[in-house]
């Protein structure tokens, strides 16, 4: 019998399906490797990137088709309006929603359950995909977006791919580790720690400052090495990390460090330039770079082949970088008097720790640490 991976590929290859571009949700992790096998893929950084690069693609007479999480569609509604909408041009988008099935993470719900409302006000047309019956539906739709220019989202529930991914699909490539850029390699610094690592390893230097987390495991590792009620974890809003570090350091005198992720910092690159350009003292960007979106199932992003998150945190104006790998590094890195916003490069090897969920309740989140800014 065919997975459902397999099934959903055939009826896109059967379409001619061109090209496939992807932003990973864990929970299609295993229909992302399928397709980027298949089709010509492309690596988004940001969803609304991929609105423009299908536009693009979609203007030279190919089709393409998105693969992205229902919080991502957050990030793309403007321009599947203003673009794709408004030059009539084709696009299929696989979403995978969250928030509606076997739902552990609470900031899913949001977006995830809104998503059916959020299309509809926006007018775009959708189908939900709730078994693998459903398919019938991506066949009966493709034809008419590709041949009259037309949007057309398909909601896919977690439940069509449940427990296929961990069998069937074989192991992701993890991070091309030698393909890191030579400014690495010239300068001798390679990762040899995991995320859960380097935690452990700052967790001293981290007592008592407000520390905002990046979403998923990133969260999850820092509550169970180190949780304090100045921690701000993030449990959505994927990118978001930095700013409310940078809005927190230039509220408040206290001393302020964003973990954030490489994948994180590629989908809103921007906000080093306003960090750089109010350069708060008080801030700390810890970017923990794996190469990879680690909680999504260490799909590679392009720290690890084209991009140096160094060199970018210096074209945005931060004058203060530093690059570290191993433990006496990122110690020195850490203790080192900073007089404006610094940005400590550490890079990891990917992989996550299997660690519990965060037991707080994200309004109590919130509470712990508005107590410890007003004091
Ligand atoms: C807008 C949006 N798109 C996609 C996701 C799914 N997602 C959650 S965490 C994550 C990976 C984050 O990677 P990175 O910032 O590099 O941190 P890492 O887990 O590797 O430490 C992704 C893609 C999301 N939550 N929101």
């Amino acid at each position: 019998m065919q997975s459902p991976e397999g099934e959903l590929i055939a009826i896109l290859k059967k379409n001619k399906m061109d090209f496939v571009l992807t932003l990973p949700c864990e929970k299609i992790r295993g229909l992302l490797y399928g397709v980027q096998k298949e089709f010509f893929h492309v690596p988004l950084t940001r969803e609304e990137e991929g609105v423009g690069i299908s536009a693009g693609i979609a203007l030279a007479g190919k089709r393409p088709a998105m693969f992205v999480q229902s919080s991502g569609i957050g990030n793309m509604i403007n321009a599947l309006l203003s673009l794709t909408g408004f030059y009539e041009l084709p696009l299929a988008i696989f979403i995978s929603q969250r928030g509606i099935y076997k739902e552990k993470i609470a900031a899913q719900l949001p977006m995830g359950r809104r998503l059916p409302h959020i299309l509809k006000g926006a007018g775009i047309a959708y189908s939900t995909i709730r078994t693998k019956k459903d398919f019938r539906k991506v066949e009966e739709r493709l034809p008419d977006i590709y041949k009259n220019g037309r949007i057309h989202a398909f909601l896919l529930s977690p439940a069509v791919f449940e427990g296929v991914c961990d069998t069937d699909i074989p192991e992701l490539p993890s991070c091309p580790v030698s393909g890191r850029t030579e400014a690495h390699v010239a300068r001798k610094v390679k990762p040899q720690l995991t995320r859960f690592e380097i935690l452990k390893m700052i967790a001293p230097y981290l007592n008592s400052k407000v520390i905002v987390c990046n979403l998923g495991f990133p969260s999850k590792e820092l509550f169970s090495v180190k949780h304090q009620p100045s921690n701000f974890y993030m449990l959505g809003s994927m990118g978001m990390a930095t700013p409310v570090g940078l809005g927190i350091s230039i509220a408040s005198d206290k001393e302020v460090i964003v973990i954030d992720g490489d994948g994180s910092i590629l989908m809103n690159p921007g906000t080093l330039a306003t960090a750089a350009h109010f350069s708060p003292k008080n801030l700390t960007i810890f970017a923990v770079d794996n190469g990879s979106y680690g909680s999504t199932g260490d799909q590679p992003t392009l720290t690890g082949s084209c991009v140096d998150l160094s060199l970018v945190a210096q074209g945005f104006g931060i004058r203060d970088v530093q690059r570290v790998a191993g433990k006496r590094q990122l110690i020195t890195a850490l203790k080192k008097p900073h007089k404006r916003v610094r940005f400590i490069h550490a890079l990891a090897i990917p992989r996550n720790k299997d660690v519990p969920p965060i037991t707080l309740h994200h309004l109590e989140i919130k509470k712990q640490v508005m107590g410890v800014l007003e004091s």
